[in-house]
């Protein structure tokens, strides 16, 4: 901890600093629909396999948020049961014969509700932490999450979940433009293309941080740890 009482993270592009009263933890889209068999990301043609190796990093990340007590927000992708939200480009978009809203293995499709849509039981919101459900890939599109984290003066993000290069990456652009610092740890984030995550963090990162900051979970936890 620095003297003025902030946590220090090894970052790239350079040290990440964060107070513990204006940091959130927020996880983005750590649903059954985009981490188990049978739900949206495998409608789409995608091995899941490949994410479930983010959850036991921010599993650890979740238990130190919690274990002091600092802000944790959870978001969830997915639509109301009358479909209402879901943009008819949306819906059609990639000509599958199964779309967002039709009944599958875990009910329908990225609707609000439906187990599939739900978070997975490995990082369940506990009470007292925030749930953002969205309609789009960014976070702060259509949702009240801009203001949540103004009224709660929170100014420095760490963003984990899925998928690196969409909901992620859309939600840190977002965030950037609103004014707040974020840290993405690389581990606590997946795509289903290896060659996406390695871009879509060399995007954030890059050009003295444009849109924000990249480091291992490690250095999270040393920084933390580091009295
Ligand atoms: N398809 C894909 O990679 N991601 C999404 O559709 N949503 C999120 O990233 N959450």
């Amino acid at each position: 901890m620095n003297t003025n009482g902030t946590f220090q993270v090894t970052a790239e592009p350079y040290d990440f600093e964060f107070g513990p009263d204006s940091v959130a933890l927020l996880i983005i889209d750590m649903q059954r629909d985009f981490l188990e068999p049978g739900g949206f990301g495998e409608m789409l043609g995608n091995d899941v396999a490949q994410l479930r190796g983010t959850i036991e990093p921010n599993v650890r990340l979740l238990n130190i948020w919690r274990s002091r007590g600092w802000h944790v927000i959870h978001t969830r992708e997915g639509h109301r049961p009358d479909l209402g939200c879901l943009p008819p480009a949306k819906k059609v978009r990639g000509k599958s014969p199964t779309t967002i809203g039709d009944v599958g293995p875990m009910g329908r499709i990225l609707v609000r509700g439906e187990a599939g849509h739900d978070i997975i039981p490995e990082l369940y919101p506990k009470f007292g932490e925030a749930v953002i459900d969205k309609p789009g890939k960014g976070a702060f599109y259509a949702t009240d999450l801009h203001a949540i984290l103004m009224n709660r003066g929170i100014k420095q993000l760490i963003i984990t979940g899925v998928t690196t290069e969409v909901c992620v990456n859309t939600t840190v652009r977002e965030a950037n433009d609103r004014g707040y610092d974020c840290l993405v740890p690389s581990d606590c984030v997946g795509s289903y293309f290896p060659e996406f995550q390695e871009m879509g963090l060399k995007m954030i990162k890059a050009q003295g941080g444009i849109f924000g900051w990249v480091c291992h979970s490690d250095q999270i936890v040393a920084a933390v740890n580091h009295q």
